[in-house]
């Protein structure tokens, strides 16, 4: 109906899922007033526990949600729609190697495109959640050429939200002081996690002296980003969940709705900005404008600490689609 904003979730059933839906339909990714129509899709096995999910958001009484569909045919789910949080994949079992993960990867992210294609909107605006995100975006995207690249983003926004927390907490700091992180190149552990531009309130000092200079940097803040997802299954014996739902909220509502004069980080497909040449999806500094477009943020300082970084994560990048592109 008029005024209602569809929203596809796959993976629904998934432990990112059940932390997603409440939150999108209480209104903290949408914003305050706006209806939304939650599609909610799953393969066949997890249809049974997705109808739970849905009698349990019932339950809620969300005054915003319009509807509940659930499907497990993402064709269906996909017709007009507004937005697109691709959480669903293949999970990584023990024994796998990175290339059967990225196989089994590759085959959904390639058939969600085809359908994507074929039925949606071209202003769809499509987050890629479900690893190796980077790269499944970029298959996804390979399939469906109806959609502006720059409608097909994955999460990193979770790693700035860790990077922006950690700085806030070793320099005694509430978050919303803390201005400028990036997070640059893939979601995974080859990512720069960079505050070389960060600007925290009430601290002269450039932000990277004042956390304890290039040794900390290297031996303790970029290690303990790069390695968090793993911290915090060893800690709860399950991958984050809450903290992804909560920065899919944050990264639709900044591309919906606009950061003003700040940045926030999101993987976007390269386009030759800081020498990272394009046929990837990178993450990357972005401004966001109200409406839902968004820029690139030129000028930013790279030195040869952040280079290193940043073309190792690019390497990785350029080998996941080589492998995806040899399986396809
Ligand atoms: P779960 O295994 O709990 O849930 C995934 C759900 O996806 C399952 O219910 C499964 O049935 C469903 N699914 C699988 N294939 C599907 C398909 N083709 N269509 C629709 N649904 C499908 O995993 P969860 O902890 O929710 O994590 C989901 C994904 O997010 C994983 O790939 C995970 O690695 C990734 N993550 C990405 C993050 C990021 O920042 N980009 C952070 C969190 C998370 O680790």
């Amino acid at each position: 109906s008029k005024g209602v904003v569809r929203v596809v979730v796959t993976g629904a059933a998934g432990q990112i899922g059940y932390s997603l839906v409440p939150l999108i339909a209480g209104g903290k990714m949408l914003g305050p007033g706006v209806k939304v129509e939650l599609r909610l899709v799953e393969i066949p096995p997890a249809m049974g526990a997705l109808e739970g999910v849905k009698m349990e958001l019932e339950d809620c009484a969300f005054p915003l949600l319009d509807k509940v569909v659930c499907t497990s045919d993402a064709a269906e789910a996909f017709v007009d729609v507004d937005i697109c949080i691709l959480v669903g994949a293949f999970p990584r079992k023990a024994g796998m190697e990175r290339k059967d993960l990225l196989a089994k990867n590759a085959a959904i992210f390639k058939a969600q495109g085809e359908a994507l294609n074929s039925v949606a909107s071209p202003n769809v605006k499509v987050v890629v959640v479900g690893n190796p995100a980077n790269t499944n975006a970029l298959i996804l995207s390979t399939f469906a050429p109806n959609v502006p690249k720059s409608n097909i983003t994955a999460l990193t926004r979770l790693d700035h939200n860790r990077l922006k927390a950690m700085v806030a907490l070793k320099l005694d700091k509430n978050v919303t002081y803390v201005d400028g992180a990036v997070i640059w190149g893939n979601h995974s552990a080859t990512q720069f996690p960079d505050v070389l531009n960060c600007k925290v309130d009430g601290i002269s000092d450039p932000i990277r002296e004042a956390v304890g200079g290039e040794a900390y940097l290297r031996d303790e803040l970029i290690p303990k980003i790069q390695k968090r997802g793993a911290a915090i299954i060893a800690a709860r014996g399950l991958s984050s969940a809450m903290s992804a739902a909560n920065a899919i909220c944050d990264h639709m509502n900044d591309w919906l709705h606009g950061t003003g004069d700040k940045y926030v980080s999101m993987a976007v497909f390269a386009d030759g900005s800081y020498g990272i040449s394009e046929g990837i999806v990178y993450s990357m500094p972005v401004r966001t404008m109200k409406g839902g477009s968004y820029e690139i943020v030129q000028g930013l300082t790279v030195d040869a600490f952040s280079q290193e970084y940043m073309k190792a994560t690019e390497a990785e990048l350029r080998a996941e689609r080589e492998d995806a592109l040899s399986i396809l």
